[in-house]
């Protein structure tokens, strides 16, 4: 839901997040699609031509066939998105909310986009769903001992009905840290903690922003509607937390650049084909 400027900051210390609706315009939303469209490229295309799937890659495969569910990280390959980490209408919100300096943690896109006809010419072992378990993200962080204080922001580039696998949130859960489970697909709340059936979907227009704790559980289904459900999530720490720089995702920019510099160098020789182009219907040129 939606709430005046002058309440947001109650607002999310009592349910756990806040929802700003089109903060971004659709002139700003478009070039955040071309650029997610871009690293989809890079990343399919790079992965075909050296034969290795990319450790950013998060691919997913059942009887519609091909979906990738999440690309990260991904601000070392976009200047635009790198500058949205930084852009006044994250930061100055979450200052407010945190009382402090944020600084950037982590940042994914998760693309929950249908690729019927794709194939590969690389080993991959994909997931077989796109749904993202009953979860609080500080699950994950908890074995790393990062602050609870963490929150993420999380921008639309898709309008996000009911179909398209939204993200769906259980409000008043950041209040204290609710035990995780190992499930087939990652870590989930134990069932006996929280009424699944519970929560509500945001369903949120292109361009929004939700700000969320990392205490806050949440889920999605799998996207049924047949087109991309594109959202970037930035995760930022308060200053004091110390966490350094790019500790989280530093290792596997590290880790992909030399094949990403290899794949550049083999196009600029003009060796080399891409099979993938985002956008071309069937995705296959
Ligand atoms: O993209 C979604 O629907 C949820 C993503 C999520 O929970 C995560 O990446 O931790
Ligand atoms: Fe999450």
């Amino acid at each position: 839901m939606t709430t005046n400027q002058d309440n947001w900051n109650q607002y999310f210390q009592k349910y756990g997040y806040v929802v700003m609706e089109r903060v971004f315009s659709d002139q700003e939303v478009q070039r955040m699609r071309k650029e997610a469209d871009m690293i989809l490229e890079l990343i399919l295309n790079s992965s075909n031509s050296l034969k290795r799937q990319s450790r950013r890659l998060d691919l997913v495969k059942n009887d519609s066939g091909y979906l990738v569910r999440k690309i990260q990280p991904i601000i070392d390959l976009s200047l635009y998105l790198a500058q949205i980490s930084g852009d006044s209408r994250l930061l100055d919100p979450m200052r407010t909310l945190m009382n402090e300096e944020p600084i950037l943690m982590e940042e994914k896109l998760n693309y929950k986009q249908p690729m019927p006809g794709l194939s590969f010419g690389f080993e991959t072992t994909p997931r077989y769903t796109d749904r993202f378990p009953v979860h609080n993200d500080w699950a994950y962080y908890q074995a790393e001992n990062y602050p609870q204080s963490i929150i993420s922001s999380a921008i639309t580039l898709d309008d996000c009905p009911t179909e398209s696998g939204p993200i769906h949130i259980w409000p008043g859960t950041h209040k204290s840290h609710l035990e995780h489970e190992s499930v087939d697909i990652g870590l989930q709340v134990q069932p006996s903690l929280l009424d699944f059936e519970g929560g509500e979907d945001l369903l949120l227009p292109a361009g929004s922003v939700a700000f969320f704790s990392s205490l806050l559980v949440h889920n999605s289904r799998p996207n049924i509607s047949g087109k991309a459900r594109r959202m970037m999530i930035y995760s930022h720490y308060p200053a004091s937390a110390k966490m350094g720089m790019d500790v989280r995702n530093g290792p596997t920019r590290l880790r992909e650049a030399p094949y990403e510099w290899e794949y550049t160098r083999m196009k600029l020789r003009g060796e080399g084909e891409d099979v993938f182009r985002a956008g071309i219907a069937g995705d296959l040129v």
